[in-house]
């Protein structure tokens, strides 16, 4: 007797799509087969028509986060509500590194907060500064499950930057004991002389805060923390990579086999700068690094089709309205005095990043469905060390399942989501592709428009090390 059958169903992995049904039995996928009329289930979903995703898991997402004195639209209940209809069965965050403090006590604190989640959930280590006694930490953070350490190579008065000595210190220390730096590359060099030149000339306006990072600013990173862990010798991701010189780098170091993995994020697939040009709306698209034009997107389709970008990721930091513009002044008209300065960066994205990749990617031929479960679950569940429990429909797995309607038409709008705030930057895109049921463990927590999971009933993902990571070697 399985608790659930999914029947007639299309099953996708990278490899194939096949008309198979899934028994499931306490959590766990228990068969993949033609499972027939007479089959005993306590529940069963008839999935004709429809086709079947291992659950997205979205490993970049910044919640309940102090950031440039903003903290965010959502706790991680409200948010594991709105993955969960974004097709998501696994979040990833990261610990509030306040420099100077242990991390493993900032990672048990993460835990603790990241807890309330209603999907499995999982922590990457934040570096800023990287004292002996704080390095120390590393082989115990990987025992507890968190192998991957994140490090800004900018926002330096923001208080989060990582100095090249303390990238050279982690790479050294991933290398010795298997670990994956993932990197927020922007030069901060760059990007703070052109910040200065922007306020001596007083043009702090969105279209200043898009030219104070310049596609080379990025590139200057990417090209700085390639060169150190070819020298380490350590794997390295990318991640929310948005133009092709950086995929260039990234693609030089790949052809000879250095563990080099990129990732990038819907928004610089579907969003462009001119949305800076918008007086009224364009300080809600500050993010960094800022949205490019359609030249750059193409190409990163590009680099999602021939593999130089292996994963997918929202970079979720929902901001509302209000906090976006809680430090800007106002004139005596009470318009808003333009200064990108004040503007806490980041957008919301862990609800569209499925259907945007559907819609955009797989409706519009610019990359297979199997190619698809790649770059939202395989992919990132190898590269973030929980694969085959997550990212795989096999016997053994997680049952993380994501029923989708490749054929449903719908247009995007702050009210279709549920991600706890009243804009949203895709507002009237139009979109061929929806989930329709979401399964985290076995239960069904979305099925259409109704959340069915519960608060607190995530668990935390101990993740290993990744093999490509061990094996040192490009995807
Ligand atoms: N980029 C953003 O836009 N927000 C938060 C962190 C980041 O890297
Ligand atoms: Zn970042
Ligand atoms: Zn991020
Ligand atoms: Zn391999």
């Amino acid at each position: 007797m399985f608790d659930l059958v999914i029947k007639n169903g299309t099953v996708v992995s990278p490899e194939s799509s096949k008309k198979i049904d899934i028994g499931i039995k306490d959590g766990k996928i228990s068969v993949l087969d033609q499972l027939g009329d007479s089959v005993e289930a306590k529940e069963v979903i008839d999935a004709t028509g429809k086709h079947i995703l291992p659950g997205v898991i979205d490993a970049h997402m910044h919640v309940e986060a102090p950031f440039q004195g903003c903290f965010g639209a959502n706790d991680f209940y409200t948010q594991s509500v709105s993955a969960a209809f974004g097709g998501v069965t696994t979040i990833m965050d990261f610990t509030n590194t306040f420099p100077g403090n242990s991390v493993i006590t900032q990672f048990e604190e993460r835990k603790d907060e990241m807890s309330k989640s209603a999907l499995d959930y999982s922590i990457h280590c934040k570096f800023v500064e990287a004292p002996e006694r704080i390095l120390q930490e590393i082989p115990k953070l990987i025992d507890m499950g968190s192998p991957s350490f994140k490090m800004f190579m900018t926002y330096r008065k923001e208080g989060v930057m990582s100095d090249d000595e303390t990238l050279l210190k982690v790479f050294k220390l991933a290398k010795e004991y298997g670990g994956l730096p993932l990197l927020h590359a922007e030069s901060n060099a760059i990007a703070e002389s052109n910040i200065e030149e922007c306020v001596a000339s007083n043009s702090l306006g969105w279209q200043s805060f898009a030219s104070s990072k310049p596609v080379l600013c990025e590139t200057e990173a990417v090209s700085r923390a390639t060169l150190f862990s070819e020298y380490c010798g350590n794997a390295v991701l990318f991640v929310h990579t948005t133009n092709k010189p950086s995929l260039d780098i990234a693609r030089r170091a790949q052809e000879c086999g250095l563990p080099v993995y990129v990732e990038t994020c819907p928004h610089y697939l579907t969003l462009f700068d001119d949305m800076y040009a918008s007086e009224e709306r364009g300080h809600l698209a500050i993010c960094s690094p800022p949205l490019r034009t359609p030249k750059e997107a193409k190409e990163l389709w590009d680099g999602l089709r021939d593999g130089t970008i292996c994963v997918t990721g929202s970079d979720d930091c929902t901001y509302s309205i209000k906090e976006k513009e809680m430090f800007l002044e106002r004139d005596a008209q009470g318009k808003i005095i333009p200064d990108f300065r004040k503007i806490v960066n980041g957008l919301s994205g862990c609800e569209i990043r499925l259907p945007v990749l559907l819609s955009e990617g797989v409706a519009k031929g610019r990359i297979s469905i199997n190619r698809l479960v790649e770059l939202t679950s395989t992919n990132v569940a190898k590269l973030s060390g929980c694969y085959p429990q997550k990212g795989c429909l096999a016997p053994g797995s997680d049952a993380d399942i994501t029923i989708v309607d490749l054929s449903r038409k719908w247009v995007l709008s702050p009210e279709q989501l549920h991600n706890n705030i009243d804009y949203c930057l895709h507002d009237g895109l139009e979109l061929t592709g929806a989930v329709d049921t979401t399964i985290a463990r076995g239960s069904i927590v979305v099925q259409g428009k109704d959340f069915l999971g519960k608060r607190d009933s995530g668990r935390f993902i101990k993740r290993s090390i990744a093999e490509s990571v061990l094996t040192n070697h490009a995807f």
